[in-house]
């Protein structure tokens, strides 16, 4: 209770931040895209991680302004950056299930894009499969308005959810996001390379691009560069970042 009435303040009492983390690509070893991930600085605990939090808003339906400040901070930070003349990489913005349902989503995108004069292609939201179950009809026609608007899709711990391969054919999805848990223990697991494996392929023929989560050695790096997978995240580069930190990625880009 006490955690809830803290959260149904900290927005107007702008305690959330975002981090950062580089997603990179496995050719060039070079930043690709930044997946923005919520923080909430609570003073007295310290920074709180979303899987303490995340579950209460989504469930008390707070998800919904609070998911919309994170676009827009998205937004405006990949605008700042630009004016401070640094080469802008596009920036993944995570959508639950409650956001994505909700009927002033797409309202609200095209507000923030309008206000703060982002290019779309520099904006692109994860999507787990299992709110893209949930929802039938309405599921594709919120994609394709996403989507009409030159937002980028793509579908986040994949392999994870319940889904029907065949959404993959009908949803404007651009982008597949390997679950960790296939990565972890890639090095010793015949039936996880296998599973890597099957999806690479897949994307591929999808002409889908796919991104492997929670690559954390160099053996992980190894063994999906041979597998041809485009592009990794995880510890190996980078923890998720601040703003400040982040810059520094992008100071390197070429
Ligand atoms: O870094 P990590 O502990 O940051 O994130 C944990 C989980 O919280 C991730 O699976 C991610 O999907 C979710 N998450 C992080 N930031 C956001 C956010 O801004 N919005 C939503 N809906 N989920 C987020
Ligand atoms: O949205 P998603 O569930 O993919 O959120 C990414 C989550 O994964 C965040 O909590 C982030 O901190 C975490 N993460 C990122 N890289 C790694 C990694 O290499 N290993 C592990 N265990 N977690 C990671
Ligand atoms: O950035 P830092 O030097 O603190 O990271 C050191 C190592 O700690 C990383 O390479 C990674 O393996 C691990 N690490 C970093 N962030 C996290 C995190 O959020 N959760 C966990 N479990 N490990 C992390
Ligand atoms: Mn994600
Ligand atoms: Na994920």
């Amino acid at each position: 209770f006490e955690l809830e009435s803290s959260l149904r303040s900290a927005l107007a009492l702008q305690q959330f931040e975002l981090h950062f983390q580089p997603i990179i690509n496995m050719g060039t070893r070079k930043l690709h895209s930044l997946e923005v991930l919520l923080r909430w600085r609570r003073p007295a605990t310290g920074l709180v991680m979303p899987d303490q939090f995340i579950p209460i808003i989504e469930d008390n339906g707070l998800i919904v302004p609070i998911g919309e400040w994170v676009i827009r901070r998205a937004c405006e930070q990949s605008m700042e950056w630009r004016r401070q003349g640094l080469r802008p990489v596009p920036l993944a913005v995570n959508l639950s299930p409650r956001q994505f349902m909700h009927k002033g989503l797409v309202p609200s995108i095209r507000r923030i894009l309008d206000e703060t004069g982002i290019e779309p292609s520099l904006l692109e939201f994860e999507i787990t499969e299992t709110a893209l179950m949930q929802h039938g009809d309405q599921t594709l026609e919120i994609l394709d308005q996403i989507n009409a608007m030159g937002i980028r899709l793509s579908i986040d711990d994949f392999g994870t959810g319940y889904s029907s391969l065949a959404y993959l054919k009908r949803f404007p999805v651009k982008k597949i996001k390997i679950d960790r848990a296939f990565v972890k223990d890639l090095e010793h697991s015949a039936e996880d390379r296998a599973i890597v494996s099957a999806i690479v392929a897949l994307s591929d023929s999808l002409q889908l691009s796919v991104v492997a989560e929670g690559v954390e050695t160099e053996g992980h790096y190894y063994l999906l560069q041979r597998q041809g997978c485009q592009f990794a995240q995880g510890y190996l580069f980078s923890k998720p970042v601040p703003a400040e930190t982040a810059v520094h990625l992008l100071e390197q880009v070429p």
